[in-house]
């Protein structure tokens, strides 16, 4: 059994709601059907694509998916929620990325982990400390050394009345 931490992203139709009903169907691959959710956030589009505002936040679960089965399952979710993949970057209902496989360290031809690009993401960073404050990654970083106030600042928590 392994603990698998899951990045979420949605900035079309309804943003919030595709977290949350991310979050049930996230707790179908749970051991024990439970998800760990990190407060929501929002922040604005990394990239250079024009697209609305994303929400983010983090999950946490233990699974006995192995990776590609983990990821497979990832994207039938993504899918079931209306993802198009048309624009590399560009704006989705549902974005579920694996960012940590226990501690593994993964480069397949499908699936690097940890995720690429976890480690300069405010949007990333800050919902996993809220989840695991106390995260080594598996190349050896705390996660608290990764973390400041200006990367806070990127990122806006949302209120349960948002
Ligand atoms: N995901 C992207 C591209 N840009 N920007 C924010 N703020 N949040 C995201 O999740 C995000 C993004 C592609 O996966
Ligand atoms: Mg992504
Ligand atoms: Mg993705």
């Amino acid at each position: 059994m392994t603990q698998v931490y899951i990045a979420l992203g949605a900035n079309l139709e309804s943003p919030r709601q595709q977290l949350d009903e991310a979050v049930i169907a996230l707790s179908a691959l749970a051991e024990d059907a439970e998800v760990q959710v990190s407060p929501y956030y929002r922040s604005a589009p990394m990239g250079d694509v024009e697209q609305p505002d994303y929400i983010n936040a983090v999950a946490c679960l233990t699974t006995q998916l192995a990776p590609i089965e983990l990821l497979d399952a990832l994207q039938t979710i993504e899918l079931q929620q209306g993802r198009v993949r048309n624009v590399r970057w560009g704006a989705r209902t549902l974005d579920l990325d694996l960012l940590l496989y226990g501690d593994e360290q993964l480069s397949l031809p499908r699936l690097t982990v940890p995720h690429y690009g976890m480690k300069q993401r405010s949007f990333v960073l800050v919902p996993l400390s809220d989840l695991a404050p106390q995260l080594i990654l598996p190349c050896g970083t705390p996660i608290s050394a990764l973390i400041d106030d200006n990367l806070r600042a990127e990122v806006q928590q949302l209120g349960a009345d948002h």
